[in-house]
């Protein structure tokens, strides 16, 4: 099955002039180019999708539940279950594109881990969460509306088990202009060395302008720990790209 998967679409949704452009969507062209896109775009995304695995490791026990909310195509989902081997933990995938649900089907569908990998549709501010060991949240907060994100946090809180852990990856603004221009460039440096061409780079800059809104890291302490997180530590950055874990004791 996984053959027929276009794995190596080049990602050149932005090479044109021309078009029109819209906000940025999670449609079937951006399906199509996704592992391209996410590896290209995103600095140490590998590396943080192998992190998560890790940490999940020393989080789940026999039959543990996880969230992976924003699953695109399930590669969070998948690191967990390659790491768990032998617990045969539940892991609900949910995304709200069906473009992303589809195609993550057929991916986590070409591995044979003992983990049952449940995917679902579904918009994570309205989903209820049941009493789960792990939420991970790799670059999805970014996409929720800034008013919802208190209330997803709170949720997310409430649905772990005590000892249980989230875990959010982001890009993040920097409160200070001069070091948050430099890690923009760094960033456009990063692309621009993978590939991507200026007018693709600003074009996609600008498609993302009303679509991903950016928080500081001081505003995700400070949301971690008004849901009631107390142990709350960063344990990847490379740019502007954080991924940090916060534990409910
Ligand atoms: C990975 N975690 O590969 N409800 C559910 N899904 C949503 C919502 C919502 N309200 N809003 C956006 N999404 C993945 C990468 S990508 C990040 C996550 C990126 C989904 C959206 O459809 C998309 O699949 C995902 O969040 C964000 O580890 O492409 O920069």
């Amino acid at each position: 099955m996984s053959n027929k998967l276009p794995e190596n679409a080049i990602d050149r949704l932005f090479l044109s002039s021309d078009q029109d452009l819209h906000p940025f969507k999670f449609n079937q062209s951006v399906v199509d180019v996704f592992p391209d896109m996410i590896n290209r775009s995103v600095p140490g995304y590998q590396t943080i999708v192998d992190g998560i695995g890790r940490i999940s490791q020393r989080f789940l026990s026999a039959g543990s539940s996880v969230y992976d909310l924003g699953s695109s195509l399930g590669n969070v989902s998948l690191t967990i279950a390659k790491h768990n081997m032998g617990k045969s933990v539940c892991i609900y995938a949910i995304d709200n594109s069906i473009a992303m649900v589809e195609r993550c089907r057929q991916h986590v569908g070409a591995y044979n881990y003992d983990a049952l990998i449940d995917v679902q549709q579904g918009d994570i501010t309205k989903l209820s969460l049941r009493p789960c060991d792990m939420v991970v949240i790799n670059f999805t907060l970014q996409f929720i509306e800034p008013a919802q994100r208190q209330s997803l946090i709170n949720k997310v809180f409430s649905a772990l088990n005590p000892g249980g852990v989230l875990v959010v990856s982001e890009k993040i603004s920097v409160e200070g202009q001069i070091m948050d221009e430099l890690l923009i460039d760094l960033h456009h440096e990063f692309k621009r060395d993978n590939g991507y061409s200026d007018l693709e780079i600003s074009q996609k800059r600008s498609a993302l302008e009303k679509v991903m809104i950016l928080d500081s890291f001081e505003t995700h302490k400070k949301r971690l720990l008004a849901a009631g997180f107390s142990d709350i530590s960063v344990w990847f950055q490379h740019f502007n790209f954080l991924s940090f874990c916060a534990v409910k004791s």
